[in-house]
């Protein structure tokens, strides 16, 4: 099923209609990290777009035809394009749509950036242990110990660039790429893992001001209520803190 959420109309086991002109379609889910990437981008360039949330643990049997493994983010447009993965999702974006572009047109800065994400590629896979292992009372110094050092290597690059950004003095693509790992830290119980990269925690401090972070940044309740019933294996979780769902 569908979460309860934004533009799903009509029977929720049914597939949605097409997407209206001039609006792109994402399909995501409020607590999803990968999503999180392509949301902020939607939101950075300013562009139309509709969310369809997919509850994860009891998904809809027409969503493999948007994913074939049936995972999150997917874009759809009213061509009935589609295009999966949060960072070629992210690229895609920035590309086909007009005004501030987040990747740099130069192209090693934009092999740079694309260098960093790299370096930051086991960062999501140890924070989801992290949480796993606090969440079932499994003991996570190690993993913690690894995710700290993870952090270390980032924090060099930025003392080295010496830049409050990692693409530079302005917030680009790089940025929100990494950003949604960082906004979880404190929910997932990990804020100590960036006690010694001061760098970094100024850097998570620069992203808390910037407009596109701010409107989606989730409520810190909501969020634990959402982790308690996931691991609940609750299949609510995914609604967790929607007032009105049928409303929105
Ligand atoms: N490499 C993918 C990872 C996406 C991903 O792992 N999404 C998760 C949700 S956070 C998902 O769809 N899980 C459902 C599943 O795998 O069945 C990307 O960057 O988009």
């Amino acid at each position: 099923y569908l979460s309860k959420r934004r533009f799903c109309s009509g029977k929720e086991n049914s597939p949605p209609g097409p997407v209206p002109q001039g609006v792109i379609r994402i399909y995501s889910m409020r607590f999803c990290p990968y999503s999180h990437r392509t949301r902020l981008v939607l939101k950075a360039k300013g562009i139309r777009h509709e969310v369809i949330n997919i509850n994860l643990k009891n998904k809809p049997d027409w969503f493999y035809t948007k994913h074939p493994f049936g995972q999150i983010p997917v874009l759809e447009n009213s061509q009935c394009q589609l295009v999966y993965e949060s960072v070629i999702a992210c690229e895609y974006l920035d590309d086909t749509y007009p005004g501030r572009k987040l990747f740099p047109y130069d192209s090693y800065e934009r092999a740079r950036q694309k260098m960093l994400l790299e370096l930051f590629c086991k960062v999501p896979r140890l924070t989801k242990e992290c949480l796993v292992a606090l969440r079932c009372g499994r003991d996570c110094t190690g993993l913690k110990v690894t995710l700290c050092q993870e952090f270390c290597n980032l924090e060099e690059i930025l003392q080295y660039q010496n830049t409050s950004f990692f693409g530079g003095d302005h917030i680009s693509m790089i940025d929100y790429l990494f950003w949604p790992w960082f906004e979880r830290l404190d929910v997932y119980g990990l804020a100590d893992c960036v006690a010694h990269t001061p760098m970094l925690r100024i850097w998570i401090a620069t992203m808390k001001k910037d407009p596109a972070v701010c409107a989606l940044l989730i409520d810190k309740g909501i969020f634990l209520g959402f982790l308690d019933l996931y691991f609940q294996n609750n299949p609510n979780a995914f609604d967790f803190g929607l007032c009105d769902p049928d409303s929105q």
